[in-house]
């Protein structure tokens, strides 16, 4: 090649070579993190170029290879990223991408960015963090490749290595990231793969194969392709859901550069999922594209409802809340300058993008509900249950506030302690009068308090809020907790630090355990959090030998335990199975199972709230047998000894 150099470094390198260094210092300005997520992040700056390539209408095939040692090979179609040398540098183009941060669209003819990640610096900021970079391109017939070594030190500059079909155009990079930097350096198939996927939802047509060499028997991977793009996507998280209307609506429009398309469907679930993205990546604090669907969707479904009388004038208008229940929705934005905002710069800023959203959403929609009166139809009329609904619970709501512990009805029920400093007291939620009973007299009444149930509570997964309220054992719970429920939830005024469920170990026990835990994710999530979930564990057997009475958890402690005694002692030892709490007194209760002591308890934490969401969702079907599964494997309990 004519831009072959001397291999001593000038002052352009040093600077160069500077540049690099600071991100190496520094990893985490430019990448977040140095765990498994930076590791992964690094992938997703590469592929971001080909995704602008194919934004620009070049390449409509990207590869991701995860390679045996776990390099990542990145593979697109495209134009190649040019070979000229660069006026500024008076370096190859490649290099000046992978070497020179800030290089990016400014190099290259025309044409914007649009896609996520780090805005033209990606290519530097994963050749300085890696152990090595190879970078091939092919153009004009010839393959040319550039190699660096340890954080982006270029070993050989661009040089012609071969030939290739005088049509191929592409640009292929290869790099391992540095185990200096990194955590880890193990890729994890499924986090590409549910990226890849989102990516190829997000960039209707555009083709994206995802395979992992370290298994040598996989040799094509899974591709994914959408032509309906967000529809698709649509389509995939309804899946399982039933939807109100066969149809997922798909609108889009552009103005100045900006393009803005969204896709919905209405399911008959409660709750919504509406996702927004902005040039690929996820606005998870929403913004003005958001806002602007928003707007539109209430408004127009609104006006439809009033027009056609299913709104009565005397009718109070649906609200954001009402129209979004049972929604399933993707935005997507892709902006040439876009305006992040916010702490962690999840909000979409641009002003100027309301306005498009809500023009593109509101014409759209208006026509679809004109063209299709059946289904529109349903649209509203499931806003108008959701309206109802949130009256029927704001009601519940303030009936309960008022009906607060001096109502008999509640002290019936609730035994409550004598403290009222929440710090020090504790609420037991016990399946069945019986063991009620029993806890009450063995209670420690200074700080204990008793909540017995009478059979099943609600299973909260199948109703609405109204519903929920009104529920006997569930009102008397929010009652008991003091911290209100829904918009009113207030978890200050929260009156236990523990709030222990405590029922059998069989499967009405794990049942009722599920159906509290259910209520408790939906409704009182924030008590969960913030670790004021346990379950009780009593014991399973009981030894008795001359004197002695010995309870123990589990099988492998009864052995434990036997084979602690001597001989005679084993001999004699009379053991018992426990059947349910109801089957000791209040004395073996309280030792048991109560005092802070001798009890075991177990906190409940969720450590990821989205995968127990859909866990909640899927196991609470009719069928026993997987809730009772669930509890015993996915709760996810972790061991606390109190
Ligand atoms: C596997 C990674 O980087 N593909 C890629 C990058 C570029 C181009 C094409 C490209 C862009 C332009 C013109 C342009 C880049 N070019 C530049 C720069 N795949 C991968 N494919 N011609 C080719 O933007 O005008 C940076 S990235 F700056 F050199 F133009």
């Amino acid at each position: 090649m004519n831009n072959e150099k001397n291999n001593h470094y000038d002052a352009s390198d040093i600077q160069v070579l500077e540049g690099l260094e600071a991100v190496r210092k520094r990893p985490g300005m430019y990448i977040g993190t140095t765990d498994v997520k930076g590791l992964h992040h690094l992938v997703w700056e590469i592929v971001d170029n080909s995704i602008d390539e194919a934004l620009a209408g070049y390449c409509n095939s990207i590869e991701i290879v995860i390679n045996k040692d776990n390099s990542i090979t990145v593979k697109d179609n495209g134009r190649g990223i040019p070979v000229e040398i660069h006026k500024k540098t008076g370096i190859s183009t490649v290099e000046t991408v992978y070497t020179v941060l800030h290089a990016g669209g400014k190099f290259g003819g025309g044409g914007y960015k649009v896609s996520g990640g780090l805005h033209g610096v990606g290519a530097s900021v994963v050749n300085a963090l890696s152990k090595w970079v190879n970078v091939k391109v092919y153009k004009d017939g010839k393959i040319y490749e550039c190699k660096f070594e340890n954080g982006g030190k270029t070993v050989q500059k661009l040089t012609v290595i071969g030939e290739c079909e005088p049509n191929r155009t592409g640009t292929t990079v290869t790099f391992k990231p540095d185990p200096e930097i990194f955590d880890s350096e193990i890729y994890d198939y499924d986090t590409l793969k549910v990226r890849t996927r989102e990516l190829a939802f997000l960039n209707k047509g555009l083709s994206l194969n995802l395979r992992d060499d370290r298994d040598a028997e996989d040799t094509t991977g899974e591709t994914f392709m959408y032509e309906g793009g967000i529809s698709e996507y649509v389509r995939f998280i309804n899946k399982g859901k039933t939807p109100i209307h066969e149809n997922i609506i798909h609108l889009e429009g552009e103005e100045d550069g900006v393009m803005f398309e969204v896709a919905m469907q209405y399911n008959t679930t409660y709750s919504d999922n509406i996702l927004s993205f902005v040039n690929n990546i996820n606005t998870h604090d929403g913004g003005t594209h958001e806002e602007g669907v928003r707007r539109a969707l209430t408004r127009v479904i609104n006006n439809y409802a009033r027009k056609n009388n299913i709104l009565k004038e005397k009718d109070e208008s649906l609200t954001g809340d009402d129209v979004k229940e049972g929604l399933t929705m993707i935005i997507s934005c892709k902006h040439p300058n876009p305006q992040f905002e916010g702490q962690t710069k999840g909000r979409l800023g641009n002003s100027e993008v309301r306005k498009l959203a809500d023009s593109v959403f509101s014409q759209g929609f208006e026509r679809f509900l004109m063209e299709n009166p059946t289904e529109a139809k349903l649209i509203v009329e499931k806003a108008i249950s959701a309206c109802r609904a949130r009256n029927a619970a704001k009601r519940a709501r303030e009936a309960s506030r008022k009906s607060d512990l001096s109502i008999s009805n509640f002290f019936g029920k609730l035994t409550d302690c004598k403290s009222k400093d929440p710090s020090e007291s504790e609420i037991f939620i016990v399946e069945g009068d019986s063991a009620g009973g029993s806890a009450k007299k063995g209670r420690d009444s200074m700080t204990q308090a008793i909540l017995p149930l009478r059979g099943k509570i609600l299973n909260v997964e199948k109703a609405r809020l109204d519903k929920a309220l009104s529920n006997e054992e569930i009102r008397t719970i929010i009652t008991a907790f003091g911290t209100g429920i829904g918009a009113d939830f207030d978890l200050s005024k929260l009156r236990y630090d523990k709030i222990v469920i405590m029922t059998d170990a069989d499967v009405d026990g794990s049942h009722i355990r599920v159906l509290l835990l259910t209520l408790f994710f939906r409704y009182f999530r924030p008590i969960v959090e913030a670790g004021h979930v346990y379950a009780a564990q009593p014991p399973l057997f009981r030894i008795r030998h001359g004197k002695t009475r010995k309870y123990v958890l589990d099988e492998p402690e009864k052995e434990k335990y036997l084979n602690s005694l001597k001989e005679s002692e084993r001999k004699n030892a009379e053991i018992t199975r426990m059947k349910g709490l109801g089957e000791m007194d209040s004395e073996e209760l309280y030792e048991t199972t109560m005092d802070i002591n001798t009890r075991v308890l177990r906190k409940i934490t969720v450590d990821d709230l989205v995968e127990a969401d859909s866990i909640f969702s899927q196991l609470m079907g009719e069928d026993v047998e997987p809730r009772r599964q669930f509890i015993e494997e996915n709760a996810r309990y972790a061991d606390v000894d109190i």
